[in-house]
């Protein structure tokens, strides 16, 4: 019961993966290894490349949230163990999952010989986000997975419009029963050592209950578009990686909008000889974020991954993907080849575990 594992959970695009790669940054300069569990209900995870970018030992659990996929979980961990021997294993469940202390930490907790001490469960909270425009279902999902922190992390505090609104999700997070709330930006770096400190000292508490009623739960993920797809694009002319992604993005925003499609999150990261172009939009109207130093280095070729995550049928965010690559890349001047492409609804959870 040595090894610390960590599991920083919260809603889509709440803030979870740039928390993983901050945290991890700041252990290894303390000395410490480190290795990361990354999770998604589908596969080819923009998330993974950026952290595998920043060169940090990462193992995917892949086609379905932790809870469903738990022997892969315990199979993750067991292979960071072996390939990295980690001081610390941080891992994000996805952010439309919740009832994490019952179908993951307590069977964790409770596995025979288990090496792991688990850290208090951390739920990021972005303070911008507004649940209440997704449909209620989508809301409870949001609610009940502050319901389950121990820890609630207000993220995104270099942003003044965030730092303003975090007072308001602080008194809700208390008075959703959070043990402890810390207000951090993994951008900056600012409150990340204080995070890092409390979940590297305590543990989870193996009796925290939650109501949760699985119908709804299962209906608020449903509600969700979700979309992962792969590919190549070449041009005749070179272009910018940097406007590229950067026109991706805000062509999906207003054609999603237009479409009444509440966005959760839009990521994409566009790879090319020069380096690494990530960037999300965490809802509608929202802007731009970039992760990565946007390559802006002209290129006539690019590999992309793109994740969208959106209130939306699977049918219409599909042709609306489908439509803006078209009319942003159209042929014979660009050739865009989608090596994969899925575009689905999560299907109900069903936990391997529920304790
Ligand atoms: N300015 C700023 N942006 C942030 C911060 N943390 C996250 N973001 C941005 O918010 C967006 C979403 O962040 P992620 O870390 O990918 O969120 P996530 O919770 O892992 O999202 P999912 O995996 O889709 O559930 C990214 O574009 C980040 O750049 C922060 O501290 N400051
Ligand atoms: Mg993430």
């Amino acid at each position: 019961m040595t090894l610390p594992l960590i599991l920083v959970g919260g809603f889509l695009g709440a803030g979870k993966t740039s928390l993983l790669l901050a945290a991890a940054q700041k252990l290894a300069a303390r000395g410490q290894r480190v290795g990361l569990v990354t999770n998604d209900q589908g596969d080819q995870l923009v998330d993974t490349a950026l952290l595998e970018h920043h060169q940090l030992p990462v193992v995917e659990v892949a086609g379905g949230c932790f809870c469903c996929r738990y022997p892969d979980l315990l199979r993750a961990l067991t292979t960071l163990q072996q390939r990295v021997a980690p001081d610390v294993i941080l891992a994000e469940p996805v952010g439309s999952c919740t009832d994490l202390h019952a179908t993951v930490i307590r069977p964790l907790q409770r596995q025979p010989d288990s090496p792991f001490r688990i850290a208090p469960l951390s739920i990021t909270y972005d303070p911008l986000r507004t649940p209440r425009r997704f449909a209620a279902e989508v809301d409870y999902l949001f609610q009940r997975q502050l319901a389950e922190a121990e820890f609630v992390v207000l993220t995104k505090q270099d942003l003044a419009d965030a730092r303003a609104a975090s007072q308001a999700a602080a008194s809700q997070a208390r008075h959703s029963g959070a043990e402890q709330i810390f207000a951090l930006s993994s951008a900056t770096g600012e409150g990340v050592d204080s995070w890092l400190d409390a979940v590297l000292t305590s543990t989870s508490r193996t009796d925290r209950q939650m109501e949760i009623d699985y119908a709804t739960y299962a209906a608020g993920e449903a509600a969700l578009g979700w979309l992962n797809a792969s590919g190549t694009l070449s041009a005749q002319q070179p272009f910018s990686p940097y406007n590229w992604t950067n026109a991706l993005l805000r062509m999906l925003e207003s054609s999603l909008r237009e479409r009444s499609c509440e966005i959760a999150h839009l990521k994409i990261s566009a790879e090319t000889a020069a380096g690494l172009c990530k960037a999300s939009i965490t809802q509608s109207h929202g802007p731009v974020s970039w992760d990565s130093s946007p390559t802006k280095q002209p290129t006539t070729t690019l590999t992309f991954l793109l994740n969208a995550r959106v209130q939306s049928p699977p049918t219409t965010l599909e042709s609306v993907v489908r439509r803006v690559f078209d009319e942003l890349t159209p042929s014979p001047d660009f050739h865009c080849q989608f090596t994969q492409f899925e575009c689905f609804s999560p299907l109900p959870p069903t936990p391997t575990y529920r304790i």
